[in-house]
């Protein structure tokens, strides 16, 4: 079995300090109703913040096809707005602060139509296409504590899929990536609506006879068009573009008279 699953590793500080992720996908570039300065706000924000890095999590652009539902005369052609998404990411590759970039359907349907997917090419232009997969991503994010006391991160990535209008829906689809791995972290886009809530679960260790909770957060990112088009013939609700923020924390605990540090997440959305 080939696997189209991109598995990442990053060391991303020293002194187990805090770092913060955004989600940041469904900017629909080249729609009429892209709100460009509100992406343009977000990109900033990031650049200003050293411990800040971004999840490119699919339908960056429109990729409004002749083909496709969306495709209209009002908004930019394929190119034209592969070519503004470039440039609004290019100081955040630069910067090595996009940790990965995966395909929307969005794309994928130039991949359908013809093979190409533009999030390869823009990958590749951005200088970052390692970070780059067709379906999902898997980051293991270490903040190195002392005396090797390393925390680690798991963090699972995909753009999603099929409908979902109603909210519990879009939940469930989140929920459903933990069925297919165990992380500490799932990111999912697609439905375009800012949503975050966690579960815990419990381990059978056999490998320490024990049985162990753990907690994993689940994150639905926002998208970056204002109301209109295709969600307003649709009488969908207009997304609340608020980009999700990934805490991720360590703190110490004292445990059988022992400290120790434990690795905790929180979402802003
Ligand atoms: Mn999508």
């Amino acid at each position: 079995m080939t696997w189209a699953m991109k598995t990442l590793t990053y060391n991303l500080t020293k002194k187990n300090e805090e770092v913060l992720l955004y989600l940041i996908a469904d900017c629909h570039i080249g729609s009429e109703h892209f709100n460009e300065p509100k992406l343009r706000e977000v990109l900033d924000e990031i650049m200003e913040q050293p411990n800040a890095y971004a999840i490119l999590n699919g339908d960056l652009i429109d990729n409004a096809t002749k083909s496709s539902v969306s495709f209209d005369y009002d908004g930019l052609t394929p190119s034209a707005s592969l070519g503004l998404c470039l440039q609004l990411f290019k100081p955040l590759a630069d910067a090595g602060k996009i940790l990965a970039i995966n395909t929307g359907n969005h794309e994928n349907r130039s991949k359908k139509d013809v093979d190409l997917d533009p999030t390869a090419i823009l990958a590749q232009a951005l200088g970052i296409e390692k970070a780059y997969s067709r379906t999902m991503s898997v980051l293991f994010l270490t903040m190195e504590g002392k005396k090797n006391h390393n925390i680690v991160f798991s963090v699972m990535a995909y753009h999603g899929n099929g409908g979902g209008v109603r909210i519990g829906s879009k939940a469930n689809k989140v929920e459903d990536m933990a069925k297919v791995m165990a992380c500490d972290v799932y990111c999912m886009s697609h439905v375009h609506t800012p949503m975050t809530f966690k579960e815990d679960y419990l381990i059978a260790d056999g490998t320490h006879g024990v049985v162990r909770p753990a907690t994993r957060q689940f994150v639905i990112s926002n998208s970056f068009l204002n109301y209109g088009g295709y969600s307003e013939e649709k009488a969908y609700t207009p997304t609340t573009i608020s980009v999700p923020k990934i805490h991720l924390c360590t703190r110490r605990i004292r445990k059988n008279g022992l400290d120790r540090i434990e690795k905790y997440t929180f979402c802003e959305v």
